[in-house]
């Protein structure tokens, strides 16, 4: 026998479970407006306390605080408010939409609203989003995309752009700089390098977003995608949305136990911040600092946005299994919606009554959408695509073993 002692794993574990509430002191919480906020042109190394302590711009009372409160005019944040009740409302019409079935699979971004939607206005048009399934903020908040487009696409019906190719929520608009979403998790992220080193090379002024959950972070195309990232200098935001979850697996079996998301990418030599992502003006500012840096040619930006995946992680997920029923109303981050509202409440820009007349408002908006589109047809009832059109627009000249299986449907 070895005088040393047994060798063992150490396997991380939530700290709530269903029927035991969740302790989030694993969350370090700043206060708001506690953390510094260097200049752009910053080293990475001088971003180490910013990817391990937390920005953040609203306070308990809804107050903008401290160096990275932004100016936003109120309009804009007006209009940023709606867009995130508008995109709740959508999110859950769409759920419901998807138990009558109508549509096939829905995944709504509850609880993370804040994140694309503020992290949109920091954007200019030409730039390219390479998002996951859970930034459908970033098109509803466009003038130029609309609310049944969106849910042709998900009904995959006769006036869906993706001809029922793609799986409901996997959007792709170029117009919008909305690059299609692919159910491959990570490779966003290499695209997004990838992308943003072209218009660079291409001496362009475009940059690129990439986006990432926390789970997706174990995936060898992250790593790659800082290293190719930090190498080049590459024009791009690196997004890492931290909402807890993927699917059953806590965060911290990806890694974000004993260091944060953001920390990797200081240890891979790019600036990195870690953000409130429940905090509108906390992600704004942000997002317009790291689109800076990029547009000045100061390379990559990492950004980690806390925040908590509120619903399900999709319509085939039960989370009362694996996680307390109530952890969102006791996560330290609050909703997003609240605490914009409490925000333009004390600025006096908006009022309960004001608020409750856009619901409804809002409401009506989306139905209306809802109705537009199923005129199109829906997945309960057709009119549905003929099997014919899977083998379309792939090879400009079909495989002759696809032809075969063509005439074998004998479509
Ligand atoms: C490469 C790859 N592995 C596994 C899956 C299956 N899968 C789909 S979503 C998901 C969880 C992702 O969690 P996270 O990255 O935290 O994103 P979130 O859903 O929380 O937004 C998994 C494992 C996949 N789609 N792609
Ligand atoms: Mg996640």
């Amino acid at each position: 026998m070895s005088q040393h002692q047994a060798l063992r794993l150490h396997v991380p574990e939530p700290s709530g479970r269903p029927g035991c509430a969740t302790d989030f002191s694993y969350l370090h919480v700043s206060a708001a407006g506690e953390m510094r906020r260097p200049p752009v042109d910053t080293p990475h190394f001088d971003t180490r306390d910013l990817s391990y302590g937390l920005i953040r711009v609203l306070d308990h009372d809804g107050r903008a605080v401290g160096p990275w409160a932004p100016q936003l005019d109120t309009p804009v944040l007006r209009k940023g408010l709606r867009t995130m009740m508008k995109t709740r409302i959508f999110d859950a019409r769409m759920v419901i939409a998807q138990r009558q079935k109508k549509i096939s699979f829905y995944m709504q971004c509850l609880g993370e609203e804040a994140i694309a939607i503020a992290h949109a206005l920091a954007l200019e048009p030409g730039d390219m989003c390479f998002p996951t399934y859970r930034q459908q903020g970033l098109l509803l908040g466009r003038d130029d995309v609309t609310m049944v487009e969106l849910m042709n696409q998900l009904m995959s019906n006769a006036a869906d752009a993706m001809k029922g190719r793609q799986l409901p929520v996997m959007y792709s608009f170029k117009r919008a700089g909305f690059f299609s979403i692919s159910g491959n998790l990570a490779t966003q992220f290499i695209q997004a390098v990838g992308w943003a080193m072209a218009s660079a090379i291409k001496g362009d002024t475009r940059i690129a977003s990439g986006w990432i959950g926390d789970g997706s972070t174990a995936e060898a195309d992250f790593h790659t995608a800082l290293t190719f990232a930090h190498v080049y200098r590459a024009p791009v935001v690196l997004n890492v949305v931290n909402n807890q979850w993927a699917i059953s697996s806590f965060q911290a079996i990806a890694g974000g136990e004993s260091t944060t998301f953001a920390a990797k990418g200081v240890g891979c030599g790019i600036a990195s911040l870690r953000v409130d992502g429940n905090d509108f003006l906390a992600v704004y500012a942000a997002s317009q600092w790291a689109a800076e840096r990029a547009r000045m040619n100061l390379g990559p930006t990492l950004i980690e946005w806390v925040t908590y995946r509120a619903g399900a992680h999709s319509t085939s997920d039960d989370p009362s299994k694996y996680r307390p029923a109530d952890d969102w109303e006791r996560f330290p981050l609050g909703d997003p919606i609240v605490r914009l509202k409490t925000h333009l409440i004390g600025l006096g820009a908006w009022s309960e009554q004001e608020h409750e007349q856009v619901q409804k408002e809002l409401e009506a908006e989306v139905a209306a959408a809802q109705k537009e589109a199923e005129r199109h047809g829906t997945m309960l009832d057709g009119p549905f695509a003929s099997a014919a059109t899977m083998f379309d627009d792939v090879y400009e000249t079909m495989p002759a073993h696809l032809r075969a299986q063509r005439q074998q449907l004998g479509v």
